[in-house]
């Protein structure tokens, strides 16, 4: 079986036969974290079928991967306390995030999710479509304790998902800081967000709150489902 592969990181096009495909297996683990492969592979062409012939690559490609998904909302949503608090289990002190956090999410044997959480402030929004590349799932935050500011997330909103990049690629809007009392109801959100006159893509929303952990677990589940549905 022939296998024909395109690297992108090394800018070649390489053509594998049989035994190199081992070689090649390995070379990708070591060339840095697995989760980075698919970044990497552009594209691959078999005569054969790979998950019988070379199972260990096949395995590399397709489960040992990553997928990408992005955290983004205004600044002060919660963004970088949720991604702390899913990565540690700790509520963090926070700053406002200048450039980007990044962590991996390990849902389960299988799945990781790479997520990263992009400075909300107005200055920096112009610098989230530089991290629409591979994209899989956009997560956007918001504070629903700030009503003052839905017309702002909404254009937020609406301005990123025109990107050509994230045509097609679900959302999942997570209405954060539920525990506070005066936190708007996930319809009030919703309606507020206009997530209704999205009908090119799968959307969800769900309350959450990062500073005591609810709903973050089953909103990353979701998240899943929702790419594999997409
Ligand atoms: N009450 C409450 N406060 C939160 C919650 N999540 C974040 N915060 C607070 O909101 C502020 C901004 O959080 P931060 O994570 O820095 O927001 P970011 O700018 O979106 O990254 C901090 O004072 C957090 O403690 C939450 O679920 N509930
Ligand atoms: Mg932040």
């Amino acid at each position: 079986m022939d296998v024909l592969i395109r690297v992108s990181l090394h800018k070649l096009t390489c053509r594998y036969v049989n035994e190199d495909v081992n070689q090649l297996c390995s070379h990708l683990y070591h060339l840095s974290s697995p989760s980075c492969v698919r970044r990497w592979v552009c594209w691959i062409h078999t005569t054969g079928d790979l998950s019988v012939q070379h199972p260990q690559l096949f395995f590399t490609l397709m489960f040992r991967t990553c997928v990408q998904v992005i955290l983004m909302g205004l600044d002060s949503a919660g963004k970088s306390t949720l991604l702390a608090k899913l990565l540690t289990g700790q509520v963090m002190e926070t700053s406002p995030t200048i450039g980007f956090n990044v962590g991996t999410l390990n849902l389960d044997k299988k799945t990781s999710l790479t997520v990263w959480d992009v400075g909300g402030q107005k200055h920096m929004r112009p610098n989230w479509r530089l991290y629409l590349d591979d994209c899989e799932a956009l997560i956007f935050v918001v504070d629903s304790s700030d009503q003052g500011r839905m017309a702002e997330a909404k254009a937020a909103l609406k301005k990123i998902l025109s990107e050509e990049k994230l045509r097609g690629v679900p959302v999942m809007v997570l209405a954060n800081k539920k525990d506070l009392p005066n936190s708007m109801t996930i319809r009030e959100v919703s309606t507020s967000l206009d997530l209704p006159s999205y009908t090119d893509r799968l959307w969800e929303i769900q309350a959450c709150s990062a500073l005591k952990g609810l709903g973050l677990q089953q909103a990353f589940t979701s998240v899943n489902k929702m790419i594999k549905r997409s």
